[in-house]
């Protein structure tokens, strides 16, 4: 058994729906062991729109990354997921985030995600759900919340 972080987000119809459909999703292919409060929060890079709510949910699976990255995109694309230019608006989006202490940087597949501790929508919750997550090469997560402190990001009323 592997644990794994996954971010979670939406920002085009139901958000709130489409991350309890995502967690659902979530909880029929793994263990789900942890998960943060939902943030509602700017978007960053792509087009104007919408801000998106974000969380993170802690897994634990025996899938390897590379299956793991399939069923994230299974789940997706039951949730109305249509894959136009990078940033644009989705109903839910699943980020393999950090799988275990495992690096890999293969075409299509690159863990950590290569961008997380750069984005506070991550940064924030994933250390909600886990406070000592590190990288593999022994990077802090926690360490890089100042960074992105700038970005806007809000506990989202209601949500746990
Ligand atoms: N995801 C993106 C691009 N920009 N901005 C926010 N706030 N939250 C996201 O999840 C997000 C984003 C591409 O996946
Ligand atoms: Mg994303
Ligand atoms: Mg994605």
């Amino acid at each position: 058994m592997t644990e794994a972080c996954v971010g979670v987000g939406s920002n085009l119809g139901d958000r709130e729906a489409y991350l309890e459909a995502g967690l659902k999703g979530l909880a029929e292919l793994a263990t789900v062991v942890a998960r943060s409060s939902v943030y509602e929060t700017a978007p960053i890079g792509g087009p104007p729109q919408d801000p998106y709510l974000n969380m993170v949910a802690v897994i634990e699976t025996d899938l390897e990354p590379a299956a793991l990255l399939e069923a994230l995109r299974a789940i997706e694309d039951r949730n109305g997921r249509e894959r136009g230019a990078p940033a644009e608006p989705r109903t839910l989006d699943l980020d393999l985030l950090l799988y275990g202490e495992t690096s890999i940087d293969e075409p299509g597949l690159r863990v950590p995600h290569p961008r997380m501790l750069a984005r506070r929508f991550v940064v924030e919750p994933l250390l909600e759900a886990r406070p000592k997550a590190r990288l593999p090469d022994g990077r802090e997560v926690a360490d890089y919340i100042e960074v992105v402190a700038h970005q806007e990001v809000r506990r989202y009323p209601g949500s746990a």
